[in-house]
């Protein structure tokens, strides 16, 4: 299927480490995915869904210890250990590949290695990367199929050229032995003991963060865990944003919302839901591709009412992860549905009803759904060189604080505003939910190396001088709750009130107020209209109490301070002028 010798030598060399029984090469043809599906379903690897109600729709289960990314088995291996930084796990590359060589060693006898060549980004645009996944999961390679492009397209488009080298291996799920790996040095990611979505389909938060980042850090150009939406008003204008939540904070849901009706004739596109690579295009603005085909959406919580575009997505050619199985071979999560089934099996493949007191389906149970199955898919989807960004947006999970919206004001605090991103863990990590840690940029789990100099590469870039017409940065909150714990903003479709706001700040068409942390809406230019929200809530979703914000303080400091000198200038004097103002 190729002639590159760069392939062939390392296929060689990982097949001599593992010992495969055999070895298949992954053309990308139906039939050959086809004969994969099957050959899954008479293992047990794979449940086939209800044909009639979601065709060509599966059901894995992932095993009871490999639920979520392991972000304290995750590393990024540099030469030096300060350029993989302080918020990394690292380990010298040579200490690391002796580690991981005795793990792969004769880990696939008895077992297939497939070969899995993928294209990060559509298949016609010069930003896209290619990708060799070996693996000894099915599983990965049909979640891989929807998620890449994937196949005989990718050998085509590699040529000659480098390709990121991918070795995942399954060996015994065993959670002790389970590691993570990037080396950016050496364009390469080994992955192992697990086989749940972002440890295992390596060209997502693995390349197409880690790596990436990284290659943009090197290249001038960025890489982010940021979904991309473009927004057409009732006039026609069509723009779009870039905005990054960390996992579960609702990028998929913002990317794919209904606008209300009571606003008038939105439209509402989705290019991403999760990763967005961005440049500067020739007219001075940034440009955005999402280097991804499918979405891997968080299940729990979805259904028609909050994210009917994401469950439209899901009804085909999708495969589900520990959700629970009706009885009618149809799937079931906590939130599609407002009354439980009666009866089904949970995401552990046993019985349960209601009464059974757990969740049916895992709270990081997830949808691998073709983007071409989501009814509001941009036309840009495949655009080669993406969307024009109009502005990126910042939010996390903060119950108290941070207010609905506010906007920064200039490059330098909007990425400070990033930089000192805070949100509650969710399940989408393993690890204690709801406890508030810094997240820069929803980054901080796949920055690829010295997140000190991943801050200075952001200032960089908003300095550049053929950066002429660069987005604006703001920063959201769907989660303040008040003193009962109920959330003060109904969000979901409702967000594009304020990213109706958003925009026409961009466009100076409305004015705001100035508080120490940028620019907030006034309460009379947020349109409500329709909405059931008293105008206490309006104020105080919209209020900036300096005391709160002064106890931020310490936090940030205490943050900023593991980088030691390496933190820029322009983020000290960031902060500086934040408490100047807070005083
Ligand atoms: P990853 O795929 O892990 O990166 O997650 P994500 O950022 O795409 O999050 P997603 O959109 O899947 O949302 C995660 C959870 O947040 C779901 O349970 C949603 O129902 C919930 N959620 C999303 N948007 C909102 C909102 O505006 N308000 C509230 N209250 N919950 C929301
Ligand atoms: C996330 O955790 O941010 C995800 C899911 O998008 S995973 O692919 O597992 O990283
Ligand atoms: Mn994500």
């Amino acid at each position: 299927m190729t002639s590159n010798q760069k392939v062939l030598t390392w296929l060689e060399e990982m097949k001599a480490l593992t010992q495969p029984d055999n070895v298949v090469w992954i053309d990308g043809s139906e039939a050959q995915l086809d004969a994969l599906r099957a050959e899954a379903v008479s293992t047990g690897e794979l449940i086939k869904l209800n044909e009639e109600k979601l065709p060509g729709c599966y059901l894995h289960r992932t095993a009871e210890n490999d639920v979520a990314r392991v972000e304290d088995r995750t590393f990024i291996c540099t030469t030096k250990k300060e350029d993989a930084g302080p918020t990394n796990n690292w380990m010298a590359p040579a200490e690391m590949y002796a580690m991981l060589k005795e793990i792969y060693n004769g880990s696939m006898k008895g077992r297939t290695m497939y070969v899995v060549p993928y294209i990060m980004g559509p298949a016609s645009s010069p930003f896209s990367k290619v990708g060799i996944e070996l693996t000894d999961s099915i599983y990965v390679v049909l979640n891989m199929n929807i998620m890449t492009r994937m196949g005989q397209i990718a050998l085509d488009e590699l040529g000659d050229g480098d390709f990121v080298k991918c070795l995942h291996a399954k060996c015994d799920v065993d959670p002790e032995k389970r590691y993570i790996v990037q080396f950016p040095e050496d364009n390469t990611i080994w992955s192992c003991n697990s086989a749940y979505g972002g440890n295992v389909l390596l060209g997502k938060k693995c390349f197409a963060l880690r790596i990436a980042s990284y290659m943009g850090y090197k290249e001038g150009w960025m890489a982010e865990h940021m979904l991309i939406l473009g927004l057409t008003n009732p006039k026609g204008e069509k723009k779009y944003v870039a905005a990054a939540f960390p996992s579960a904070c609702g990028k998929t849901n913002l990317a794919m919302l209904i606008p209300p009706a009571s606003l008038g004739d939105y439209k509402v596109e989705t290019v991403g839901d999760d990763i967005a690579w961005i440049r500067i295009g020739e007219d001075g603005r940034l440009w955005a591709i999402n280097p991804e085909a499918g979405f891997f959406g968080v299940a729990p919580g979805t259904s028609e009412k909050t994210n009917f575009n994401a469950l439209e997505a899901t009804k085909k050619n999708t495969i589900f992860t520990n959700v629970a199985l009706q009885d009618d071979g149809t799937v079931w999560w906590e939130g599609l549905t407002k009354e439980p089934p009666a009866h089904c099996i949970d995401w552990l493949g046993k019985e349960w009803t209601p009464e059974s007191g757990t969740k049916a389906a895992h709270p990081n149970s997830r949808f691998t759904a073709p983007a071409v199955n989501c009814p509001c898919i941009s036309d840009q989807f495949e655009a080669p060189k993406g969307v024009p960004l109009s502005a990126i947006i910042f939010g996390g999970r903060r119950a108290k604080s941070a207010p609905l919206v506010y906007q920064s004001f200039d490059w330098n605090h909007g990425v400070f505003v990033g930089a000192t991103m805070a949100s509650e863990t969710t399940a989408a990590a393993a690890g204690a939910v709801g406890v508030v840690r810094r997240d820069p940029m929803a980054m901080r789990p796949f920055c690829g190396y010295n997140m000190a100099d991943y801050f200075q590469h952001w200032i960089d870039m908003g300095h550049k001088s053929e950066l002429t017409n660069p987005p604006k940065i703001f920063h959201v909150n769907w989660f303040r709750r008040d003193d009962e714990g109920n959330f003060m903003w109904p969000g979901f479709g409702d967000n594009l009130r304020v990213l109706n706001w958003i925009l026409d700040r961009c466009d100076g068409k409305v004015d705001a107020a100035e508080t120490p942390i940028g620019y907030v809406p006034k309460k009379e230019d947020l349109n409500v209209e329709g909405l059931d929200i008293d105008d206490k809530t309006l104020t105080e979703l919209l209020a900036v109490d300096k005391d709160v914000w002064r106890a931020e303080l310490p936090g940030i400091k205490e943050y900023f301070a593991q980088f030691g000198d390496r933190l820029p200038k322009g983020i000290q004097e960031q902060l500086d002028a934040l408490e100047a103002r807070l005083k």
